[in-house]
């Protein structure tokens, strides 16, 4: 693992509670598992459109419960209210290294389960398959061997408190670029290029919690050694999801919700796999407070340097299995075609599952794809001219890979990829304090030495010269910030694209990006500069 990746604290936070309450004992914790209120909670409690279980209310297809007042609408581009997906404006999006909470990007896909007693929440884990015993562990209430319940308390008292600062990325970041320059329309909700945010995650290892219930279970160290290369992780979120109904009718039970799964190598690391694994997180805090709603609260899942749609938000199961889930989001989405692929005739089995990122940048500032400078503006030289012809204009920008490859660096380019100029990295930003909560600073008052400008030269005896060891301290799995003074020749077009570790890169034709379902869209990101006469009574 990259050094400063993880930081570890005993010191936690988890006892506060959104109610306020304070937690019950471990003992208390463990009785729950056989009290009769928990049983009844297990297999659900139906009241009209609502469902509780494990300390989590569900709303069944009713948005009259969402949590509007932890939103603010007026930083967010709202792409639907109902399931709630909202990005940040991008100029907002891209002031500060950590994304603050009330500017990440939202993404659901049906209401938002409330959790108002966090004392009575408990997350089932499931390692009845390393016992022998067969079966997908979705059997709600199940209390049998191998099925183990923890309260936020006692995960709190168990593991170490851990924070992993890293971004996450929704696969439809971009989408709406997509069908715009490709002029073929794709199914999915649309967004701009702010489906991304960098965040400080707080809580624990999922490696920590599989290890301690299995060995609780009774397995065998030495089996977690050898376990065979198709177990995987099933996650399952308290959310009520449309996409899942259908199976109301085929099992008579209530539908599971949102779900996503993970390799065991991916999580425990394995002797067959080397390199890192990365710090798969049960997340109780986000930028050094409890989760809101909207992102999980109590306990998500966060994956880093994978695609979003993999961090179970209200998370409340886990489950080893043969092979990834079966679940709507794992075999009917987020997975990626051919241009050729058409929805209609489309086979589900032929794609895997989407995991890790591709590489990925877009500029927030100029925050459109088309920038419209008036011919005034122009000639009064609101921006600084290089000379007779050109003008300088700032560009700012985020870039991000997956599978913890870090950013070397980024081409931004004035004439449509005719020329390029390095931009200037910004990894990250030491004026923020432990919990990124400072207030919002503006972009051009980074600190010099967060900086990293490849192949321009430095200030003699500056370490920062040598990009191998600038990005030993770097994290691979946070996004960085980049900045350009860019000469163009308006009209014209601003190209950027990334470079990560890998050197892979950004492909120019957005035509060979597209697919039917319009995710991983990572082509070249442009913005088109026109000059028009624009209204000459304002100037
Ligand atoms: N339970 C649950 N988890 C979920 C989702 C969901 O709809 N339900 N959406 C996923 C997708 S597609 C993304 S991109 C991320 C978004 O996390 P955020 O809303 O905290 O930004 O959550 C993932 N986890
Ligand atoms: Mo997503």
């Amino acid at each position: 693992m990259q050094l400063d990746t993880v930081s570890r604290s005993v010191g936690s936070l988890v006892a506060e509670t959104r109610s306020g309450r304070s937690e019950q004992s471990d003992s208390d914790a463990r009785d729950a598992n056989v009290s009769r209120r928990s049983r009844v909670e297990c297999f659900g409690n139906y009241d009209g459109m609502q469902r509780s279980f494990q300390g989590y209310i569900q709303f069944i297809d009713d948005y009259s419960h969402e949590p509007v007042g932890d939103r603010r609408h007026d930083m967010l581009n709202v792409q639907k209210e109902q399931p709630f997906n909202a990005e940040p404006k991008p100029h907002l999006l891209i002031r500060e290294h950590r994304t603050p909470t009330a500017l990440f990007y939202v993404r659901s896909h049906g209401s938002v389960p409330a959790c108002p007693d966090a004392t009575r929440f408990r997350l089932q884990v499931d390692v009845g398959l390393a016992l022998g015993l067969e079966g997908t562990g979705r059997n709600e209430g199940a209390q049998g061997r191998g099925v183990h319940q923890w309260s936020l308390i006692a995960l709190q008292q168990q593991f170490q408190f851990t924070e992993v600062e890293a971004c996450l990325q929704c696969a439809g970041n971009r989408r709406t670029e997509l069908v715009e320059r490709t002029k073929r329309p794709v199914k999915g909700v649309g967004w701009h290029q702010a489906a991304i945010g960098n965040a400080l995650w707080g809580g624990f290892l999922l490696a920590d919690v599989l290890r301690a219930t299995l060995q609780r279970a009774g397995v065998d160290e030495r089996q977690l050694e050898v376990m065979p290369s198709d177990v995987f992780i099933e996650l399952e979120g308290a959310d009520w999801v449309p996409e899942e109904e259908w199976r109301r009718k085929a099992t008579g039970r209530p539908p599971p919700g949102y779900m996503a799964s993970l390799s065991w190598s991916m999580v425990m690391g394995s002797a067959s796999k080397a390199g890192a694994v990365p710090p798969v997180l049960l997340a109780t805090h986000m930028n050094g407070a409890p989760l809101t709603a909207d992102h999980g609260y109590p306990l998500r899942c966060v994956v880093p340097g994978v695609y979003g749609a993999r961090s179970v938000k209200w998370l409340w199961r886990l489950s080893l299995r043969r092979g990834h889930s079966d679940g709507f989001f794992v075999e009917r989405d987020y997975k990626v075609f051919s241009p050729a692929t058409e929805a209609a005739y489309v086979n589900w089995n032929a794609a895997p599952p989407l995991m890790e990122v591709n590489v990925q940048c877009a500029a927030c500032v100029p925050s459109g794809r088309i920038w419209k400078l008036w011919r005034q503006q122009q000639q009064r030289q609101v921006y600084r001219r290089a000379d007779q012809a050109s003008m300088l204009v700032p560009v700012w920008g985020y870039a991000y890979s997956g599978g913890g490859r870090r950013i070397i660096r980024v081409d931004v380019s004035g004439d449509s990829g005719a020329s390029w100029t390095v931009a200037r990295l910004i990894f990250h930003s030491k004026n923020v304090d432990e919990h990124g909560l400072q207030p919002i600073s503006s972009p051009t008052r980074t600190a010099e030495s967060d900086c990293y400008t490849p192949g321009l030269e430095r200030p003699t005896g500056n370490a920062d010269n040598n990009m191998a060891l600038h990005l030993a301290t770097v994290n691979g799995y946070a996004w960085c910030r980049w900045y350009a003074a860019l000469s163009i020749r308006p009209p014209c077009e601003i190209w950027c694209r990334a470079v990560d570790e890998a050197a892979n890169t950004q492909p120019d034709d957005v035509r060979g990006c597209w697919n039917f379902r319009g995710v991983a869209h990572n082509s070249t990101y442009r913005i088109q500069v026109d000059v028009s006469d624009g209204p000459q009574a304002r100037l």
